[in-house]
């Protein structure tokens, strides 16, 4: 036995344990071991059946996903799997917390599984750009029916037990320990005289609509994963299995396997599984600092962005007080709090009770002393720094010492903020994402005097409310919408140059980004980025061209979607987006009387220049320190921008095209288009000529 993987017997039973900290994911010495354990108990007659449980939190939770790019030391998984199925007394998966990827598949090897009614089942393999690839293609069709085994593994959701018993995964659901409960099984099934079921010699489930099934999924693959290997590769395994007897099947699945896991696809998706755990270590801060409690929060500002993050923390049980200066504002934002709640109800993602348990944890205020008790308090009005002045002087009067004062600001200052307090070191920026109660991402901005254990307790309230807290310094627009600026600034003068919006978009939309960033600005209000670049024009460039059109468009009213038109046309509030030919006809004109050259750039160029000018923005915050490390970056953007997952982020993605190609662009278009706006970042610079990447500085940082 090894300290991977050990086994006692209970009478005729054998318990075989798999210890494998922090979430069992299978290594090689777990391989080894279940090897090691499954030869030696074949050859002990007085073995009527064995179950096969984990220590600690969960059952297997996947493959060890550091081992994927070096390939699998034997035993391979088809090996160790062949030899629980081929037991020859009956093998029970004693299930508990969340059996993902090569757990569900270990389990599907197992003769018979019971599950813990906590637990669930997942094959989450495409969120990493592979697909199953120790059989489950093969294994859960023989289990659940087709279309559930599809819905599995193309959503990657986790099953429930007691769903995963209804499909046919699982045996028996236990409310007690589970490994006492498939013991007490396993006795049953020795009772009755009941064998191994091998689960390869079962028939795949629902062939009968295999045609009409994986013609839709292919269909829902090319809308809603386009540019992705690993959804089609996933469909030809289980086709493979509809078709193919059970070990050919399984070669097929390897064959894919193996070419997915070195495509740059999986590399990206693998490069964000870590980044988005990296985000919340934080260079030169010492594991002993630790969060301050948050039990109690304050809100100031019930209007969209205050009442989404009040949601925030009552969907995780945590009181709120949400404060506003006239009783009509407040009203109104619980009116629009019940409605978002209503919606989830009527949508089944939430229960009525739940509806009602989280709405009496929200207690509208007009009164600042109200405020005394919270233990973080978040500021989210107007963007106007006289205003958050005024809000955070009143906050320092009221608030309990040590409470946290953070402001949701996306532009301003947060070290001037700050300076209207006695507790600078309390101050921190919250940068919530509109919906506040939907979007991932989470800014915390590490002001010049905020405490060591603030930003702690930041990442700890990011981690509490689910979202993705990523560390950011003070600069204008911290990451996110600082590398925003160059990259709309480049998709404005494109259509300025002869390119319609509808084409600049339609070329972003295509590489992969959710929503091309015109339609963007129509959708968040052309009229708020351009009144921030008004207030600091002192800053921004000179260059005539500089955002024109978005001045054009704020100056109409045509400020996008709330106005029924912007760069679009709509029809209704939220409506589909229509092509506007008169402002299309407007900015080219306005091209012209700038003098700007006509030169309608191609969908590559649009891409190249758009991306590039966000990435070469992202080297320049990684120089200043604004961004702790590149990684920090693809999270920022995949998390919070639309950016697609499977291209890693706008710093991966630049190592994938290589920061030698993009300097040489960035030097072409120095001079065929504005020596001004096209300046390589020294680090950029730097890491391009010497043949090195954001990759490898950031690891050579992190030595
Ligand atoms: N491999 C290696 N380390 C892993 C890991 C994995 N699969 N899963 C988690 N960890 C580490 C993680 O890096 C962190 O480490 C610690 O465990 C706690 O994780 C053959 C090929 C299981 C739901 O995709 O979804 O099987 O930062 O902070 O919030 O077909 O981890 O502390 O040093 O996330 O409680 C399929 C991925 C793999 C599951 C727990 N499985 N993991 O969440 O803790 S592919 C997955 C998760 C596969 C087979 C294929 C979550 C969790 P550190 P955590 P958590």
């Amino acid at each position: 036995m090894s300290d991977a993987v050990s086994y006692t017997t209970s009478g005729d039973i054998a318990v075989v344990t798999i210890d494998s900290p922090p979430v069992n994911a299978v290594n090689q010495a777990v391989r080894a071991g279940l090897k090691q354990v499954f030869t030696e108990l074949e050859g002990q007659t007085r073995i009527k059946a064995i179950v096969l449980g984990c220590a600690g939190k969960t059952f297997v939770a996947g493959a060890d996903i550091k081992e994927f790019g070096t390939g699998i030391a034997a035993p391979g998984y088809h090996e160790v799997l062949r030899l629980i199925e081929d037991s020859p007394v009956p093998v029970i998966a004693a299930v508990h917390g969340t059996a993902l990827g090569a757990g569900t598949e270990i389990a599907s090897s197992c003769h018979y599984r019971v599950a813990h009614e906590g637990a669930r089942f997942g094959l989450p393999e495409l969120s990493l750009g592979i697909i199953p690839g120790a059989g489950g293609t093969q294994r859960l069709p023989r289990l659940v029916p087709l279309d559930v085994a599809l819905d599995m593994m193309l959503s990657g959701k986790p099953l429930p037990a007691a769903k995963a018993m209804e499909a046919g995964l699982v045996d028996c659901v236990a409310s007690s320990e589970v490994v006492a409960a498939a013991v007490a099984f396993a006795k049953e099934l020795v009772a009755k005289g009941a064998g191994p079921r091998r689960t390869r010699e079962q028939a795949v489930k629902g062939v009968e609509q295999v045609v009409e099934l994986f013609a839709a999924k292919r269909a829902q693959i090319a809308k809603t994963m386009r540019n992705r290997q690993s959804p089609l590769a996933l469909l030809d395994a289980v086709q493979a299995a509809v078709e193919k007897p059970f070990d050919q099947g399984l070669q097929v699945e390897s064959a894919l396997s193996a070419q997915l896991e070195q495509a740059t696809e999986s590399r990206a998706l693998r490069h964000l599984f870590y980044a988005e755990r990296e985000v919340r270590k934080i260079p030169g801060l010492s594991a002993d600092v630790k969060p301050r409690a948050i039990t109690r929060v304050g809100i100031v500002g019930a209007g969209t962005m205050g009442g989404g993050i009040s949601m925030c923390f009552a969907n995780a049980g945590i009181p709120v007080t949400i404060l506003d200066t006239a009783q009509a504002n407040l009203d109104r934002g619980m009116a629009t709090i019940g409605k978002n709640y209503e919606r989830s109800v009527s949508r089944g993602s939430l229960k009525p009770e739940q509806r009602d348990q989280r709405l009496g944890l929200i207690t509208p205020t007009l009164d600042y002393a109200a405020l005394g008790t919270a233990d973080v308090i978040i500021e989210a009005v107007f963007e106007n720094m006289a205003l958050k002045k005024d809000i955070f002087a009143k906050l320092d009067a009221v608030a309990k010492p040590g409470a946290i004062l953070g402001t949701n600001t996306s532009t301003l200052d947060i070290d001037e903020i700050a300076t209207v307090t006695k507790r600078p070191q309390d101050v921190i920026g919250l940068h919530f994402f509109s919906p506040a109660n939907v979007m991932q991402l989470l800014e915390i901005v590490q002001c010049s005097k905020t405490a060591a254990d603030v930003v702690v307790t930041a990442l700890e309230i990011a981690k509490t409310i689910k979202k993705t807290g990523v560390v950011a310094k003070v600069c204008y627009g911290f990451i996110g919408n600082r590398m925003m600026d160059p990259y709309g600034r480049e998709a404005e003068h494109c259509v300025l140059e002869g390119a319609t919006p509808e084409e600049v978009d339609s070329a972003l939309e295509s590489w992969g980004m959710a929503m091309g960033i015109l339609a963007v600005y129509d959708m968040a209000g052309i009229d708020i980025g351009h009144l921030t670049r008004v207030a600091r024009a002192h800053l921004l460039p000179r260059d005539p061209g500089f955002y024109r059109p978005s001045a054009m468009l704020t100056e109409r009213g045509w400020i996008g979607q709330k106005a029924g038109r912007g760069y679009y046309r709509y029809d209704g509030a939220g409506g589909k987006r229509a092509v506007d030919p008169e402002v299309i006809a407007m900015l080219h004109e306005e091209g012209q009387r700038l003098g700007i050259p006509q030169r309608k750039p191609g969908r590559d160029e649009i891409v190249e220049r758009c991306l590039y000018s966000m990435i070469n923005e992202g080297a320049l915050l990684l120089e200043e320190g604004i961004a702790l490390r590149a990684s920090d970056i693809d999270v920022v953007y995949t998390a919070g921008y639309g950016f697609p997952r499977y291209r890693g982020g706008p710093m991966f993605y630049a190592d994938t095209v290589g920061l030698k190609v993009i300097y040489d662009k960035i030097m072409e278009f120095q001079k065929t288009l504005d020596p001004q706006h096209w300046q390589p970042a020294p680090l950029l610079k730097k890491l391009a000529l010497a043949g090195s990447s954001f990759g490898q500085y950031q690891a050579e940082q992190s030595r």
